[in-house]
C-alpha cells in the first residue's frame, strides 16, 4: 500500500547526502555571465544623478542594464501594475533594484557596484502604517467584510472593551536565497531555471518585460530551498533580470542574491497595526467584534491585497460571532513590499481577536481559556463572509485537548509551581485555530498532471505543484503508486515546467498536494480504465473483475500471470495511449467581492494547541515547556510528512511571536540584516516537547485522498506562545498592564516584568 503512513520524504536521501540540486547547483554553460543587483541606498528620493562611468570600465565587466534597456514594459506588478523591474526617477524603498550589473564573475560584479555613484535627492520616508494612514498613503481602496448590526449589538453588550495591537513582520529566511539561472536557446528563446513558487508567473512577466511572447519562455523548478510565501511573487525579479541579460548578451546569466542582498532587498511578512472592539455578554459570548486592520504594505502592492483579504476571512478565527465588522486598509511605505508568508495575512488577523480576548479575560477577572471556550464555532455558524461552517472541528479539538493532555491537571501543576518559585513563573494558553482552503481568489483554484507511463512500466509525473521541502512530491508519487498498485520506485516526479504544465497557479495556499493531487488521481484513473479495458480483452474476463495489484493484474482476488510490466507491452503493441493530462478546478467555490459574500473555501482546517512556558523572571528569557496539540489532519496520507509540517510551522509562528524582531530605522533601512541582529529558533528554543495527536474524523472529500491541507494552518498555533509568556508574565507581576505588541522578546519580558 502505497498510502504506507511511514513513507518518507522521496527528498531525505539526496538531501541528507548534499546531492539535491538547487538553482546554484545547475552546472552552469560556458561562458556564463554572473549578475548582481544595483539597488537604492536610499528609501525615498528622487534620483539625481548616476555615474556608471568607474563600474563599466572595470575589467571584466561586460554590461550594466537599467530600465532604459527594457524592450517591453518596466512593470512586474501582479495584482495592481505600481512596481517597476528597476527605478525610474525615483526610488520608494531602500534595496530597491536600480541596475543590473553583469560580469565575468560575481566578485567582479560585487566590485563593480561598489563603483557607481549616485545622488539621490531624500524625499520623507514613511515606515509605519498609521503614518501611511495619516498622510493618506494607500495601495488601493479599504475593504470591509459585515456580519450583522454591529452597532446595535454593542448597546446590549455587558462588557466593551478596546485595545490596538501591532505585530510585526518575519523574515523568510529560506536556506537558498533567492535567484536565477538562464540560459539563451535558439530563435532567441529563453530557459529560466528559477527558485520560485510560481513558474508561470515567472514566465508571464519575463514575456511582458522583454515584450515577447510566453512561449519563448520556458521555465523549470527543481526544488526550493524553502518558499514560505517569499517566493510566491518575490523570486520573479530575479528571473526577469537574468532574461534580460540573456537576452541581449545571449550568454547565460546566472543571479544569486547573497543573504545581505536577499535580506535588504525583498519583502517580509506584514507587519500589522490594528484597532479592535469587542463586546461580551454576561455570560462571555462575544455578541459585536469591530476591527480595523492597518496592513504596512511597503512600497508596492505585491500580494497585499490578497493578503489583507485573507486577514478578514480569518478576523474571527475560530469563534462564532455573529455581529461583525471588519475592515482593512493596505498602507503604501517605503519599505521593501510585504508578501506572501506561510498564513497569508490570516495570522495577523487572529492575533487582534486572541489580543481581544485576553484582554477582555483580564478586565473581567475570568481566564482567557472561558471566553475562547464559549465561543466556539458550531455546525453551520455563518462565518462573516457568508460561508456557513461544515464538519466543524473547532470544539472537537479543542475538547480532545483538553481531555488528552488533561488540562486541569496542567493546570494544577503549574499553579503550583508558581506558588512555590519567586523568580520563576509558568504561564499557560490555549490556541484554537481555524483556517479556509483555497486560494481565496476561486479562480486561481485549479491545476494539472501529465501523467507518462513508459513502454517499461515506469512512470513520470508532471503538474504544477512546486516542491519546497513540503514533501508535495511525494504524496503525488503516493497518488498514482496507489491507482497502479506499483511501488514507489517505479515513479518520478518530473521538474516543475512551463512547457509540460501550463499556465498554473503558484504553489501556495496550502493547496498545491489538493490541486496537483487532484489532477493527478484523475489522469491516472483515466489511464487505469484504459489498462483494465486492455487486460480484459487479453486475459477474456470481463472488465469490472480486473483489479491491479502489486504489480500484477488480479481477476477478482486471483492474481493473473499477467505482470504490470506485461500489461503496459500489451496496451502499447495494442497502440493504447500511455499519456494522460487532467485539469482539476476545486468545485463548489466562489466569492462575489461586490457583496464580500461568499462559499470562498474547499474546507477548513482545525486544531487546538496547549502552550505552557517557564519565565525566568530576574533575566526576561523564557522557554516553551511543552505545546501540545491536536490536530485535524484529516485522514492523513503521510503522516510523518503532515506531522513535519506541524512541527515546522509551530516552530516558525513561535518565532514570529518571541523572538524575531524586524527593525527598520527611522530613515527606512533595515537594521536586522544579518543572522547576528535577526534571531530565529533554533535547537535550542524549540518547545522541550512537541506532541501533536491527530483529532479522529472521516476526513474531508475536497481534500486529496480525504488528508487535508497541513502547510499553513498550524503556524498559527504559535500566538498561543504569545499569551503563555503574558500569563506567566502576570503570575509575576500582577500590576502588569497587558499590552498587544509582538514579538514578546526577553527583552519586552523583561521590561513587563518590572512595569507598573
Ligand atoms: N496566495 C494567494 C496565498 O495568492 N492566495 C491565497 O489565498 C493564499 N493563501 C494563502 C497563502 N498564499
Ligand atoms: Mo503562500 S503564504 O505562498 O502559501
Amino acid at each position: 500500500n502505497a498510502l504506507k503512513k511511514s513513507v518518507k520524504n522521496i527528498d531525505s536521501y539526496t538531501h541528507v547526502r548534499g546531492e539535491s540540486l538547487y538553482v546554484d547547483d545547475v552546472i552552469v554553460r560556458q561562458g556564463t555571465f554572473h549578475a548582481v543587483v544595483f539597488d537604492s541606498p536610499k528609501a525615498h528620493g528622487i534620483i539625481k544623478s548616476i555615474d556608471y562611468s568607474k563600474a563599466e570600465a572595470l575589467e571584466g565587466v561586460e554590461r550594466i542594464f537599467t530600465c532604459k534597456d527594457i524592450p517591453g514594459k518596466n512593470e512586474i506588478g501582479g495584482i495592481i501594475h505600481d512596481e517597476p523591474l528597476f527605478a525610474e526617477n525615483e526610488v520608494h524603498f531602500w534595496g530597491m533594484p536600480i541596475a543590473l550589473i553583469v560580469a565575468k564573475t560575481e566578485f567582479i560584479a560585487r566590485k563593480a557596484r561598489e563603483l557607481i555613484q549616485i545622488e539621490i535627492e531624500e524625499l520623507p520616508v514613511i515606515t509605519t502604517a498609521k503614518e501611511a494612514k495619516v498622510k493618506g498613503s494607500f495601495i488601493n481602496a479599504p475593504r470591509s467584510f459585515s456580519l450583522g448590526d454591529t452597532e446595535k449589538a454593542f448597546s446590549s453588550c455587558e462588557y466593551i472593551f478596546e485595545g490596538e495591537t501591532f505585530s510585526n513582520g518575519q523574515e523568510h529566511l529560506y536556506i537558498e536565497a533567492q535567484g536565477a539561472y538562464s540560459e539563451p536557446l535558439e530563435n532567441g528563446n529563453i530557459k529560466i531555471t528559477s527558485s520560485t513558487q510560481g513558474p508561470t508567473s515567472v514566465q508571464k512577466t519575463i514575456a511582458n518585460v522583454l515584450g515577447i511572447a510566453m512561449h519563448k519562455i520556458e521555465v523549470d523548478v527543481t526544488r526550493l530551498g524553502g518558499g514560505f510565501g517569499g517566493k510566491e511573487d518575490q523570486a520573479t525579479p530575479w528571473a526577469v533580470m537574468a532574461a534580460l541579460a540573456t537576452y541581449y548578451l545571449n550568454k547565460s546569466v546566472k543571479l544569486i542574491l547573497n543573504r545581505h542582498d536577499d535580506l535588504r532587498m525583498t519583502g517580509k511578512r506584514h507587519p500589522y497595526e490594528s484597532t479592535y472592539k469587542i463586546g461580551l455578554s454576561k455570560d462571555l459570548k462575544i455578541l459585536a467584534y469591530q476591527v480595523e486592520f492597518l496592513q504596512n504594505s511597503g512600497a508596492a502592492a505585491d500580494l497585499s491585497p490578497a493578503i489583507a483579504e485573507r486577514t478578514l476571512f480569518h478576523a474571527t478565527n475560530s469563534y462564532y460571532v455573529p455581529n461583525v465588522l471588519s475592515k482593512v486598509l493596505s498602507c503604501k511605505t517605503n519599505l521593501p513590499p510585504n508578501t506572501a508568508f506561510r498564513g497569508f495575512g490570516g495570522p495577523q488577523g487572529m492575533f487582534v481577536i486572541e489580543s481581544a480576548i485576553a484582554k477582555a479575560a483580564s478586565k473581567i477577572g475570568v481566564s482567557a481559556r472561558q471566553i475562547q471556550e464559549t465561543n466556539l464555532l458550531n455546525e453551520n455558524d455563518t462565518f462573516s463572509y457568508g460561508q456557513i461552517a461544515k464538519k466543524v472541528e473547532a470544539k472537537n479539538t479543542w475538547n480532545s485537548a483538553k481531555d488528552i493532555f488533561d488540562i486541569d491537571a496542567l493546570e494544577d501543576e503549574i499553579e503550583y509551581f508558581n506558588k512555590n518559585n519567586a523568580t520563576f513563573k509558568k504561564g499557560l494558553a490555549l490556541m484554537p485555530i481555524t483556517f479556509g482552503i483555497s486560494f481565496t481568489n476561486t479562480s486561481m483554484n485549479h491545476a494539472r498532471a501529465l501523467v507518462h507511463i513508459y513502454l517499461d512500466g515506469s512512470i513520470g509525473i508532471s503538474t504544477a505543484a512546486v516542491e519546497m521541502g513540503q514533501g508535495v512530491n511525494t504524496k503525488i508519487m503516493q497518488i498514482a503508486a496507489q491507482v497502479f498498485s506499483v511501488s514507489l520506485d517505479k515513479i518520478k516526479i518530473e521538474t516543475t515546467n512551463t512547457t509540460r504544465v501550463a499556465n498554473t497557479s503558484p504553489s501556495a495556499a496550502s493547496s498545491t498536494a489538493d490541486l496537483n493531487g487532484k489532477s493527478t488521481l484523475m489522469a491516472c484513473n483515466s489511464l487505469l480504465e484504459r489498462l483494465k479495458k486492455v487486460a480484459s480483452e487479453n486475459l477474456n474476463v470481463l472488465e469490472e473483475n480486473i483489479k491491479l495489484k502489486d504489480e500484477f493484474v488480479y481477476i477478482n482476488d486471483e492474481k493473473s500471470n499477467l505482470s504490470w510490466t506485461e500489461l503496459i507491452s500489451k496496451a502499447m503493441f495494442n497502440r493504447v495511449a500511455l499519456t494522460e493530462n487532467a485539469h482539476y478546478a476545486t468545485p463548489e467555490i466562489h466569492f462575489d467581492k461586490t457583496k464580500e459574500k461568499g462559499h470562498p473555501f474547499a474546507y477548513h482546517v482545525y486544531g487546538t494547541a496547549i502552550f505552557t512556558t517557564t519565565v525566568d523572571c530576574i533575566r526576561g528569557t523564557y522557554e516553551f515547556d511543552s505545546v501540545k496539540i491536536v490536530h485535524d489532519y484529516g485522514k492523513s496520507m503521510s503522516e510523518g510528512i503532515d506531522l513535519g509540517q506541524v512541527e515546522g510551522a509551530l516552530v516558525q509562528g513561535i518565532g514570529w511571536m518571541t523572538m524575531e524582531e524586524i527593525a527598520y530605522n527611522s530613515n527606512g533601512k533595515l537594521l536586522s540584516n544579518a543572522l547576528s541582529t535577526y534571531k530565529v529558533p533554533d535547537v535550542f528554543s524549540v518547545p522541550k516537547s512537541i506532541e501533536v495527536i491527530p483529532v479522529e474524523t472521516d476526513g474531508n472529500d475536497m481534500a486529496i485522498l480525504k488528508s487535508k491541507a497541513v502547510g499553513e494552518p498550524p503556524l498559527m498555533y504559535g500566538i498561543g506562545a504569545y499569551f503563555a509568556i503574558q500569563n506567566a508574565i502576570k503570575a509575576f507581576n500582577p500590576n502588569y498592564k497587558v499590552k498587544f505588541h509582538a514579538p514578546m522578546t526577553p527583552e519586552k519580558v523583561l521590561m513587563s516584568l518590572y512595569s507598573e
